[in-house]
């Protein structure tokens, strides 16, 4: 599932200091990044652009699907908090089960990493310790396991971090060497491309964001097939790959 980004996108949060990103740009990788995944043999739920919340598009942030079930969050920023009600109605049409983190929780769920049966939550400044205790509970409840991490510099965990199944993480920055992936492979980024820790795991190939050769090759060295997406507008937002889309 995806959101649209909204006309007024360039007054999301950001602190990349890149500059402000070109809407009509963003909406042109916007759709490339969906036929990309139609390719990959998804099906794309395109949920319409919402002006009242710039930040929208970044739609991984609100709500996680499982297995069992999905949670709707409630973000840690306050502008993107009532983001969750556009995905509400079509979640509730998908799941059976759905659940809500309620306040004084929060949680972005670009806080959350999905390994198989075991998640692993960031402790961020949008993620709180109760958000993340809510959501252990719920996944625990599910029969999932989860563990929290604390985050030192980074947005979200998936900033820094990403499964690519086959027991395989990509690491960068603060996760390189950290003893919560120290019974998995890694491969690690180098500090120049630590945008391409968000790379995404869609059906076997690795959506890498385009412009990172060294992190693609070495993806590729570890037998993965890759395919390289342009995100430069959403990078301008501090938004990655994975943040585009809940995937279910
Ligand atoms: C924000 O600051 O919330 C957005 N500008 C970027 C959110 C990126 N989402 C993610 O990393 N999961």
């Amino acid at each position: 599932m995806v959101r649209k980004p909204a006309s007024t996108f360039a007054k999301g949060i950001t602190e990349a200091q890149l500059g402000a990103p070109d809407y009509h740009r963003a909406l042109y990788q916007h759709s490339q990044y969906c036929e990309i995944l139609r390719s990959l043999g998804l099906e794309v739920i395109v949920l319409e652009a919402d002006p009242r919340f710039p930040d929208s598009v970044f739609v991984e942030d609100v709500a996680l699907c499982t297995s069992e079930g999905a949670v709707l969050t409630r973000p840690g920023a306050t502008s993107r908090r009532k983001e969750v009600e556009g995905v509400e109605n079509t979640l509730r049409s998908l799941f059976e089960k759905i659940e809500r983190i309620q306040a004084p929780g929060t949680l972005d769920a670009g806080d959350v990493m999905m390994a198989g049966s075991y998640f692993f939550i960031g402790l961020s400044d949008r993620t709180n310790e109760a958000g993340a205790n809510q959501l252990a509970d719920i996944l625990k409840q599910y029969s999932f396991s989860a563990t929290t991490i604390h985050l030192n510099n980074l947005l979200h965990l998936k900033t820094g971090v990403s499964y690519l199944e086959q027991d395989t993480f990509l690491v960068s920055g603060e996760f390189i060497d950290h003893p919560a992936f120290e019974a998995f492979k890694t491969i690690s980024v180098e500090k120049d491309e630590a945008y391409a820790a968000n790379s995404l795991w869609i059906n076997d190939t690795i959506l890498v964001p385009a412009g990172y050769p060294i992190t693609q090759q070495k993806i590729e060295e570890a037998g993965y097939a890759t395919l390289a997406v342009e995100a430069s507008e959403f990078r301008k937002m501090d938004g990655g790959l994975s943040c585009l889309s809940l995937r279910f």
